[in-house]
C-alpha cells in the first residue's frame, strides 16, 4: 500500500473514532402508557442518567401514549431500527423470544422477592441475551406487579365463572393458552382497544395489574376485580440492535448501566403507584373479590405442558423454581 493511502486510511479511522466518541444521539423510546405511569417515568429517569454519564451527548426521548403504535407494532419497528428503544411487557415478545414466555407462566413466581431474585440474577441476564438473534438488545426488567381478572357484568368468584367468558389477552400464544386453560374464550388485542371493547361488550373482561386497570380507566367500565394474581410477567426494556451497533463500546456500557440503574427508581415508583391505583379504584366503587387462588392455579398444567416442552425450557423453569 502506498504511504499516502496508508496515511489517509489511518486519518479516516482516527476521524471515525473521534466522531464515534463525540457522537450526539437522541434515542427514541416507545411506551404505550401515559406520562406519570412508572414505566414512562423510569425511562425518563434513565435518560437523565445517560445524559449525565455522557456529558449530555446521549439523550432519551420517551414517545409514550402509544404515539408510535401498539406494542406488537413497535416491537417490529424496534427490530428494524426505526425505533431505538422500547419498554414493553414480556408477553408481546413471547412468540419471538420463547424464553420470555417462561417468565409469564401462571403462578410461577411465589412473591415479588422471588421475581426480583430471578430477574436480577444470571437467569435474568440469560433471558435478556436471548433477544440478540432477533435484532434486539435486552437492557433491563421493570416491575409489573401481579395481574388479576376484571369483568363488566358477572364477577369472577370461582374458576367456573370464567367458563365461556370472552376475555381480552395480550398478543401471545402462551397467554391465549392460559385463558383457554382457565376455561375462558381468549380475545387477543392491543391494550389501546380494550376500553371500548369492554364498553361495547366485544369482551366480557380483561386482566391486568392495579396501575394499568386504573390508568387506562378500565375500572370505569369493568367494575368487578377478582384477585387471582395469576401472573407476574415483568416489563422488559430493549434497544434496537441496529441503534446499539451504532454506539461506541463506552456508550453501550453507559446505556446498559443507566438502564440497570433506573430499575431501582422504577421499583420505588411502582410500589407507590400500586397502592395509589388500588385506592383510586376502590374509591371509584370497584367490587374487589377474594378468590381461592389454588383452584385457579390447579387448572394451569396444560399451559406448562404446552410451553415448557424441550430440555432447555424445562431446565430454565426448574432453575427459576429453585431460586430461593
Ligand atoms: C400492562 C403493561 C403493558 C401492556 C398491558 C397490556 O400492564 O405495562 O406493557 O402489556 O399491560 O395488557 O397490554
Amino acid at each position: 500500500m502506498k504511504l499516502t493511502k496508508m496515511l489517509g486510511l489511518a486519518l479516516g479511522l482516527a476521524l471515525a473514532a473521534t466522531t464515534a466518541h463525540s457522537q450526539e444521539v437522541t434515542l427514541r423510546s416507545a411506551d404505550i402508557h401515559p406520562d406519570g405511569y412508572p414505566t414512562v417515568e423510569a425511562v425518563k429517569y434513565m435518560g437523565e442518567l445517560i445524559s449525565q454519564r455522557t456529558n449530555g451527548r446521549i439523550k432519551i426521548q420517551v414517545m409514550n401514549n402509544s404515539v408510535l403504535g401498539s406494542e406488537k407494532d413497535t416491537i417490529e419497528q424496534t427490530r428494524f431500527g426505526v425505533i431505538d428503544m422500547n419498554r414493553v411487557n414480556a408477553a408481546p415478545f413471547n412468540n419471538l423470544v420463547p424464553e420470555t414466555a417462561v417468565l409469564g407462566l401462571p403462578f410461577l413466581f411465589r412473591s415479588t422477592e422471588h421475581m426480583h431474585k430471578v430477574v436480577d440474577g444470571p437467569i435474568g441476564d440469560e433471558v435478556l441475551k436471548a433477544f440478540e438473534p432477533h435484532g434486539l438488545v435486552g437492557l433491563a426488567y421493570y416491575d409489573s406487579g401481579a395481574r388479576s381478572f376484571y369483568t363488566t357484568k358477572k364477577p369472577v368468584e370461582k374458576l367456573a365463572d370464567l367458563k365461556g367468558m370472552k376475555i381480552r389477552v395480550q398478543q401471545s400464544d402462551m397467554w391465549i393458552a392460559m385463558m383457554q386453560a382457565f376455561g375462558a374464550n381468549p380475545t387477543p388485542m392491543p391494550m389501546g382497544e380494550v376500553y371500548s371493547s369492554l364498553e361495547t361488550g366485544v369482551v366480557d373482561g380483561a386482566e391486568n395489574n392495579w396501575p394499568s386497570y386504573e390508568s387506562a380507566r378500565h375500572y370505569e367500565v369493568a367494575k368487578n376485580y377478582s384477585l387471582t394474581q395469576h401472573s407476574m410477567t415483568p416489563e422488559i426494556l430493549v434497544m434496537s440492535k441496529t441503534s446499539w451497533d451504532k454506539l461506541s463500546p463506552e456508550d453501550q456500557k453507559a446505556v446498559k448501566e443507566s438502564a440497570k440503574e433506573s430499575v431501582g427508581k422504577m421499583r420505588e415508583l411502582w410500589a407507590a403507584r400500586e397502592k395509589s391505583s388500588e385506592q383510586k379504584v376502590r374509591d371509584g366503587g370497584v367490587k374487589v373479590i377474594e378468590v381461592n387462588k389454588e383452584e385457579f392455579s390447579a387448572a394451569m398444567k396444560p399451559v406448562y405442558d404446552r410451553f415448557v416442552t424441550d430440555a432447555k425450557m424445562k431446565d430454565l423453569l426448574k432453575r427459576i423454581q429453585d431460586v430461593k
